[in-house]
């Protein structure tokens, strides 16, 4: 798999969706309530109709950790946002999953210093400083103790988990060992496993420059047990995941048939990042794009869960997002993500991924991690205005002075985390219908839950399952595509100051056999069958 990579060159080509199809006429809105599904049944014109086949079920259990977000560990110096007290921030965690994880790491976590004195001299200024062309960070930050107390506050009213990155870019043994006795010390059971590195196979690029250019894993390894050597003789339970490479699966491949060896029971995960596309500034990054079959993650994931799976871990995706370098205004904060992200979450569930995080984050810190670079800044009038809330992928925006808010792109997430403690069972539709995309799972309370989006802009999906009961449904939906707001699940926004729950919870009777749903073009819906399906 080269993931990234191919996205980063912007000649890769994918097919787009025949948005020229010619959107249907539904006279009316049909599926409010079992009698106008009743009704509705003869208004279908029986050849747009796709019948869902379910297989039973797989071996892929979906975590009830499976979602969570991916932030910079430079967010760290700053005490007071990864806080108890920071009840916006706890609110929108809780909201999306009551036991999800967080990933700290990024660019950032190879420039962070783990400070225990005041009078603490920092080490060295990094080679990248005043070097425009670098795309890492261009100064070191220190962090405090204090952050992580705060952080085992935060884990404990949000119910999640962390995965703590240590520095390997710029950081030594000594400050790793420091680092981790006292995050260990303090964050007991919340933490599941340190990394150490984030895309080291870049270390050897131009832009970045944490490492000469004869780099290779080889290399990575030795400097890498190094620092686990060091950790262990300080926290002799730790636990590892890696090698959260950006893009290179062959690095993720060696890395699970490796590191168990040196460090046998320590290796819980090998991990690695994915961006749909990027950079923002490249003209062919595009909202049809982003909705777009992406070939990649059929292509690229198989073979890497099966090398975890070998060597007896798991894969999580730990870092991604719609478009790398900081996202793209009108896309990465707009409805095309939420569609995109509730897609990929699912398709990586489907094959075997046990959990995906997204990244996010303030513009600062993200323009930090990218050397002083947010490019999305200069793409159009309201570029500005969007950064000043958040990075334009951030599912949560916002600030502890001004309020924190979930983006579209949360909603997605949401959607998709409906499936978290099911097991996938392969699903296809009987026709094929561009944008369309179904994922289901039988869950342990029996019921069976069915996911349906529908990517396409301009067509309705229509689609018949087969179930002797009825279903409840909530459905996904804005205004539009590059809609920002208004954006809303199960007729309800996501709000930091109310708990979210249902307002609108359509019930679809059984007819004959059967459940009908109607996904409007651009919106997506999770079906609650009253039972399990067969
Ligand atoms: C990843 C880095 C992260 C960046 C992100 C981006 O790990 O720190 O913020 O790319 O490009 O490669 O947005």
């Amino acid at each position: 798999m080269d993931m990234h990579k191919a996205l980063k060159d912007p000649s890769h080509n994918k097919d787009l969706p025949s948005s020229a199809q010619s959107r249907r006429a539904f006279g009316r809105s049909v599926l409010a309530g079992a009698a106008s599904t009743l009704l509705a049944r003869p208004l279908w014109p029986q050849a747009a109709v796709k019948t869902l086949k379910l297989q039973s079920a797989t071996n892929r259990q979906v975590p009830v950790d499976y979602v969570g977000f991916s932030y910079e560990t430079v967010q760290l110096a700053d005490p007071t946002f990864f806080a108890a007290d920071n009840h916006e921030l706890v609110a929108l965690f809780r909201a999306l999953c009551p036991q999800g994880v967080l990933r700290i790491g990024g660019n950032s976590s190879e420039f962070c210093w783990w400070q225990t004195r005041p009078d603490q001299p920092p080490p060295p200024d990094p080679s990248s400083a005043g070097n425009a062309d670098n795309w890492m960070p261009h100064s070191l930050t220190s962090i405090q103790p204090v952050a992580v107390d705060r952080l085992a506050g935060f884990l404990d009213a949000t119910g999640w988990k962390v995965i703590y990155g240590l520095n390997l870019g710029t950081g030594t043994p000594e400050r790793a060992a420091e680092e981790s006795s006292y995050v260990s010390r303090v964050l007991g059971p919340r933490l599941l496993y340190f990394q150490i590195g984030n895309e080291p196979e870049y270390y050897r690029d131009a832009n970045n420059g944490l490492r000469p250019a004869d780099w290779n894993f080889e290399k990575y390894l030795v400097q890498w047990t190094a620092i686990a050597r060091a950790v262990i003789e300080r926290v002799p339970g730790a636990r590892f995941g890696g090698p959260d490479v950006g893009s290179d699966g062959s690095w993720v491949v060696r890395f699970a048939q490796e590191a168990p060896k040196l460090f046998p029971e320590r290796i819980v995960a090998c991990t690695g990042h994915y961006y749909a596309e990027g950079p923002p500034d490249n003209p062919a990054v595009t909202v049809a794009r982003l909705l777009a079959p992406d070939l990649r993650i059929d292509r690229g994931l198989a073979p890497i869960v099966e090398a975890a799976g070998s060597a007896g871990i798991h894969y999580r995706m730990t870092e991604g997002n719609s478009c790398y370098r900081g996202g793209k205004p009108g896309m990465s904060n707009a409805f095309c993500s939420a569609l995109w992200a509730a897609d990929y979450m699912l398709k990586l569930a489907s094959y075997g991924c046990v959990g995906v995080n997204l990244h996010g984050g303030g513009s600062k810190q993200i323009r930090d991690a990218l050397g002083g670079h947010l490019p999305g800044e200069s793409l159009g009038p309201t570029a500005a205005t969007v950064a000043k809330e958040g990075s334009f992928y951030t599912p949560i925006a916002g600030s502890r002075e001004s309020g924190f808010k979930a983006r579209p792109v949360f909603y997605g997430m949401m959607l998709a985390g409906q499936l978290s403690g099911g097991r996938m069972r392969a699903v296809t539709l009987d026709a094929a219908q561009a944008g369309a995309m179904v994922y289901a799972a039988d869950m342990e309370n029996g019921g069976t839950r069915i996911v349906v989006i529908n990517k396409d802009a301009s067509s309705d999906l229509l689609v018949r399952i087969q179930s002797r009961s009825g279903a409840r449904i909530w459905r996904l939906e804005a205004p539009g595509l590059t809609a920002t707001t208004e954006v809303t699940l199960a007729g309800a926004p996501i709000e930091a100051v109310h708990p979210w729950k249902p307002r609108r919870e359509e019930r679809i009777a059984s007819h004959e056999g059967f459940v009908d749903l109607k996904v409007s073009a651009a919106s997506a819906v999770v079906l609650f069958a009253d039972g399990r399906l067969a």
